[in-house]
């Protein structure tokens, strides 16, 4: 249950704090993943608001991605995305293998210089051209990355031939990545970054560097990403190293 923790003496708006109430409880384990919402009009009545700011901090939360609402059925807490570490697939893969519908927003398809760090990570030599794939990537159009792919130009001459999958292009081009190396950090999401994803400032996120190679080691991708902190569960399998 939701405590009555609102505070009207509070400049915050009520909406606000009850949103950051719910957060709470779904970040804290109070409300687990599927579990139902109750409802609105008894949200309202426990804490003494309106029904106008329970639905108010129920549709931000929704629009967060953490709250779902099932039609006739209620509103549940969101369950997280879960992505093994240890499988070289590619984004469109894992999300429709998920039966769901990922698609790209640009912001960016263009050939440049290779930056010195992109140079270092695709070993290329300084000022070599590389085609840069900047994107938005979401799942059932809820924006859940932002990611950022550098390709030696020698293997992708043309970023526009890219429409939403990289890895297909590849694919049909022999030039699939066969080993990458990942690289994960956390980080506050950037206020470009969570404005772009939709959610707000300061809000938990998870740096992903990915370095692929093709199968005779040659350095295909350099992709940095910055996906939603709350919407994704990396998962790894580990071994008993004997
Ligand atoms: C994933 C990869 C990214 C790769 C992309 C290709 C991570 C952290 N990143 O997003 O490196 O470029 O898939 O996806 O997993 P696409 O074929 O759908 O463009």
């Amino acid at each position: 249950q939701v405590k009555s923790r609102l505070d009207t003496s509070n400049p915050t708006p009520l909406y606000k704090q009850l949103r950051s109430l719910i957060r709470q409880a779904i970040e804290t384990g109070a409300f687990k993943v599927e579990d139902a919402l109750p409802s609105e009009r008894d949200i309202a009545a426990e804490l003494e608001v309106s029904r106008v700011t329970v639905r108010k901090a129920v549709q931000d939360l929704v629009k967060d991605g953490l709250l779902v609402q099932k039609h006739g059925a209620g509103t549940f807490v969101a369950a997280r995305l879960e992505q093994p570490l240890s499988k070289l697939t590619s984004f469109t893969e894992d999300i429709s293998a998920r039966g769901m519908q990922s698609s790209v927003i640009w912001i960016e398809r263009t050939i440049g210089l290779a930056t010195p760090e992109e140079a270092m990570a695709l070993n290329l030599s300084p000022g070599a051209g590389v085609s840069r794939l900047h994107r938005i990537r979401c799942a059932d159009n809820k924006a859940l990355a932002i990611e950022q792919a550098s390709i030696p130009q020698i293997f992708l001459p043309d970023p526009l031939a890219v429409e939403d999958s990289l890895y297909r292009i590849l694919d049909k081009t022999g030039l699939r990545p066969q080993r990458a190396l990942q690289r994960l950090r956390a980080e506050l999401m950037q206020p470009e970054h969570s404005e772009l994803l939709g959610m707000p400032p300061g809000g938990a996120a998870l740096y992903i560097e990915r370095r692929s190679f093709l199968p005779d080691m040659r350095p295909i991708e350099f992709t940095r990403s910055h996906y939603r902190g709350d919407s994704y569960d990396f998962i790894a399998e580990l071994h008993l190293d004997n």
